[in-house]
């Protein structure tokens, strides 16, 4: 079985495309004697615009949470465990001894990283986040830095990592890592396992940090190809010191690399709380991590999907904000990506196979009526006001175009946002024929006029192209 990329795979095609910046995989004799402290020579900086480049079109990603925790899949003994998948060990705090057991059984046969990598590209996803250690410790590769690792510790002894970077590849979906870099409840010096190791405090955090997680970080840099960006998450104890060594790993080994906004120093682009979406239009790079259901790792008694209209509008609402989705997957312990997230997120792909002009590259919405407005009297639990969102509409931009998603049908016509824009042509972006709909002004308002049965029955875009490139407020 594939353990790492045979560098022949993809690197002269890599190297051709200006996609591979790093020089990775040290011969077999040089990999044993872990020579992986000496990072290959520093290529040459990129600029922040080129590296945020393909982020900004790319728009949709997939989240995979994957690790041993599926296989009690939210219950211990019997009992349902509270809480995020995920989360099992520490929710029910499970002795490192018992928790190290899972790998034992932990056999995901069905796994087909070919069948993974094809539902994110029919979902119309661009890149792949996959969870390379979570807080448990238990790497999802073939780490020679621990032996709590896929390939060593269970009876699969394959590489999924390698397999999904190689079809990746195949599909030109990019490839990124989560990464725990501070929580990890298998180390007695990682953060977060008090019921084995004691309190954090007393740790001594930086031993954990020299030993696993940066010559951990340096191998999933070094062996899988092109790394699109790294997730790192919940950054307890991560002085900006600390978070700087990460950084110093990732732009000495792969200058292109992203760093997600949970590090502990500044990186890349900013990410959002879980499942959390701003009100209103959001400055900057930022990405939002979500869940399909309402866990990140499998659990076998959640069910509860969220629709491919409840997906599609989120992906259209963070667009018109200025972000991108990174929502998430939890397959089984048996390698499955559970049957109705993969069926919604088809659907939302085929969606996006008509309408995807409106969605990668898109930018964020000159307007601002659409999001909804505060309360003048209800309040939250911080005595704050509530948003009201409004859930009709969004707009999405490119040069020249405004995109209008309309997901709730309006009642004769579709009212234009006030602009002053010249409207040179309106039509469904779902016409091939772009046959013109046509605008009356009702009271000072630019009304399309819209057919009785809008074509599709989850969203329609309508675009309509304007004079100049940037719209006249
Ligand atoms: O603790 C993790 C959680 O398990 C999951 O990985 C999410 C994904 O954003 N991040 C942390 C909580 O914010």
């Amino acid at each position: 079985m594939l353990t790492r990329l045979p560098k022949s795979t993809f690197m002269p095609l890599l190297f051709a495309a200006g996609l591979w910046v790093a020089t990775p995989q040290p011969s077999a004799a040089a990999d044993k004697a872990m020579a992986l402290a000496d990072p290959p020579p520093q290529p040459a900086m990129l600029s922040h615009e080129e590296k945020m480049k393909w982020f900004r079109e790319a728009k949709f990603g997939l989240f995979i949470h994957w690790g041993l925790y599926a296989l009690p899949a939210g219950e211990w003994k019997g009992q349902p465990v509270p809480g995020i998948g995920e989360w099992i060990m520490n929710r029910a705090q499970i002795p490192v001894k018992e928790y190290e057991q899972l790998a034992k059984k932990f056999k995901p046969v069905k796994f087909n990283a070919e069948q993974w990598v094809q539902m994110a590209e029919d979902a119309g996803m661009k890149y792949i986040v996959i969870t390379s250690k979570h807080h448990d410790g238990f790497a999802m590769y073939h780490s020679q830095v621990s032996k709590y690792n896929i390939h060593d510790a269970t009876p699969f002894h394959r590489d999924p990592i390698a397999e999904l970077a190689q079809a990746c590849a195949k599909h030109h979906i990019r490839f990124g890592f989560y990464y725990s870099q501070a929580q990890d409840w298998h180390e007695p010096n990682g953060a977060g396992n008090t019921w084995d190791f004691g309190a954090d405090d007393q740790k001594d955090f930086d031993q954990y940090l020299r030993t696993k997680a940066e010559p951990q970080v340096k191998e999933l840099l070094s062996f899988y190809g092109p790394v699109c960006l790294i997730w790192f998450d919940t950054p307890r104890m991560m002085t900006k010191e600390r978070g700087q060594r990460f950084v110093d790993i990732v732009q000495s080994l792969q200058p292109a690399c992203l760093i997600d906004g949970r590090l502990g120093t500044a990186g890349d682009y900013t990410s959002t709380g879980d499942n959390a979406i701003p009100e209103v239009n959001k400055e900057g790079d930022w990405e939002t991590p979500a869940t399909i259901n309402h866990t990140w790792g499998f659990k076998k008694d959640d069910q509860d999907w969220k629709s491919p209209g409840e997906i599609t509008f989120k992906l259209v609402d963070i667009i018109s904000k200025g972000g991108n989705y990174l929502l998430n997957v939890g397959p089984t312990s048996q390698g499955i990506i559970p049957q109705a997230s993969q069926d919604n997120l088809r659907a939302v792909g085929r969606w996006l196979k008509v309408n995807g002009d409106a969605v990668y590259g898109a930018g964020r919405s000159p307007f601002t009526d659409e999001y909804g407005e505060y309360s003048s009297h209800l309040k939250d639990r911080t005595n704050n006001p509530i948003f009201l969102a409004r859930t009709d509409w969004r707009c999405t931009t490119k040069p020249g175009k405004l995109y209008f998603t309309i997901f709730k049908t309006p009642r004769g016509g579709f009212d234009l946002p006030a602009f002053k824009s010249f409207i040179r042509k309106v039509y469904f972006l779902s016409d091939p024929k772009q046959t013109e709909l046509h605008i009356e002004a009702v009271n000072g308002i630019r009304v399309v006029q819209l057919p009785r049965n809008l074509p599709d029955a989850m969203a329609n875009v309508i675009v309509v192209e304007i004079e100049g490139e940037q719209v006249e407020l």
